[in-house]
């Protein structure tokens, strides 16, 4: 298993985004705790400086497993399925424009918020092909690198699209494209589903990324989920990707994600 920790190296509210702040020093901190990957949550794939974010990966020695894009929902409201079709098209360019950066570091492209919400006065089978439509042309287009997108399923007090696993996967069978698969967060997870064990055995080999957060967003250890039990029923559906950290930084996010490991080593 290696393990990763959610960075946003842009400007974000989302308050789960562990590491935030100045890049250096939150890429060393990540790579001194043992981590072996930085996911990067990116507003805007543009504004980013490839050549200096290369360096420190390099000198920290960090993979990124994958890329965070909620963002674009959160500070910019850009959507798959708003009712304005500029708002849209900005929404599938900006995932677009995530793909060179995702085929540079081999990362899945989250497929988080910017799905977005049903807004009110939309109906809802309209809003399902908007978002089919949407991940059908941007599926398409990662295809030719080899990039693969991971829609994340996220709990009723955020989205009303995708909620649980059962979910994501019939939204798989719909889109029908080869690199399109789910990333399961126990957070989320937590909320929606019966049993977190058996969700994630019925999900199998469309797991494309896995997130860990407590029941209460904190770091594993701080809450009550049985994560022995949760990387176990994991495994055996034979991943051998990323678990990455995506929990509220308290104390701080040093000490939370360093309580994140010594939970896991203790479990594992
Ligand atoms: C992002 O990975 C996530 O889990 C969502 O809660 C974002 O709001
Ligand atoms: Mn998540």
């Amino acid at each position: 298993m290696n393990l990763s920790i959610v960075l946003s190296i842009q400007q974000a509210q989302f308050q789960a985004a562990t590491f935030k702040g100045d890049l250096e020093t939150n890429l060393a901190r990540i790579a001194s705790l043992g981590y072996e990957g930085a996911e990067l949550a990116i507003r805007d794939p543009r504004l980013v400086d490839m050549r200096n974010l290369e360096t420190l990966l390099r000198k920290y020695n960090l993979h990124v497993p994958a890329i965070g894009t909620g963002q674009a929902w959160g500070e910019e409201g850009l959507s798959f399925t708003d009712p304005d079709p500029v708002i849209r098209l900005a929404a599938i360019e900006r995932i677009k424009g995530h793909i060179p950066l995702a085929s540079h570091f081999n990362a899945v492209i989250i497929i988080g918020l910017i799905r977005g919400i049903i807004k009110p006065g939309v109906n809802p089978t309209q809003a399902m092909e908007w978002l089919v439509e949407a991940l059908r042309e941007c599926c398409d287009a990662a295809s030719p690198d080899n990039i693969r997108l991971a829609l994340e399923p996220i709990n009723r007090y955020e989205t009303t699209l995708i909620n649980n696993a059962a979910q994501g996967l019939e939204l798989m069978e719909i889109v029908g494209a080869g690199n399109f698969g789910l990333l399961l967060d126990t957070f989320h997870m937590n909320i929606e589903e019966a049993v977190i064990e058996n969700s994630i055995m019925a999900c199998g080999k469309r797991i494309f990324h896995f997130h860990i957060a407590d029941s209460n967003r904190l770091h594993p250890g701080a809450g009550h989920l049985d994560f022995k039990s949760i990387l176990k029923s994991l495994s055996s559906t034979g991943y051998t990707g990323w678990v990455s950290g995506e929990f509220i930084p308290e104390p701080d996010a040093e000490t939370a994600a360093r309580n994140n490991i010594t939970h896991l080593h203790q479990v594992l």
